[in-house]
């Protein structure tokens, strides 16, 4: 069988990297069949923020979340491995850590629905768009 192999895009959100959780969270991604293929740590503009979580752009949601995503620094990434972008999803937990399964890195860093540790795309679509808006092509080291 061929493997699927993709990228997923990553951010460890300010919340976990204000409690010194970059490491714990990068350590389960890893467990989990995930290589870290490019990183850096950066601190978004507002513009940038607004950018990246366009598609909430109206949503009630949406200003507290900017404000959020730029209250301190954030670490993104590119991660490669078979159906990459699933399982990724699956380590996170869902949206909610009051709702996300035991076991998972939202429900058991995540301070609320809005302060939930980490992002991961949500389709091949978003993995690419998201995986553009950070990373140009030579800064990403494939495994595959
Ligand atoms: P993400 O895009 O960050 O991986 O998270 P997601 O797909 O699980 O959630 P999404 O619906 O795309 O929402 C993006 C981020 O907005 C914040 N949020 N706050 N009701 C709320 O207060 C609320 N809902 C969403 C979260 O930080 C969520 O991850
Ligand atoms: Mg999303």
């Amino acid at each position: 069988m061929v493997k699927n192999v993709e990228r997923t895009f990553s951010i460890i959100k300010p919340d976990a990297v204000k409690r010194d959780l970059i490491g714990e969270i990068l350590k389960r991604l890893e467990s989990n069949g995930l290589s870290v293929v490019a990183s850096k740590m950066l601190r978004l503009t507002r513009e940038q923020a607004e950018g990246f979580y366009a598609e909430h752009k109206g949503r009630d949601f949406y200003e507290p979340l900017v404000e959020y995503m730029i209250s301190a620094p954030i670490v993104v990434q590119v991660l490669e491995g078979e159906n990459a972008i699933a399982k990724n999803r699956e380590v996170m937990g869902v949206t909610d850590p009051a709702k996300a399964a035991p076991g998972t890195i939202r429900a058991d860093f995540a301070l609320s629905v809005r302060e939930n540790s980490a992002h991961g795309s949500d389709s091949p679509e978003s993995a690419a768009r998201e995986i553009a808006y950070f990373f140009t092509e030579n800064e990403i080291c494939g495994r595959h």
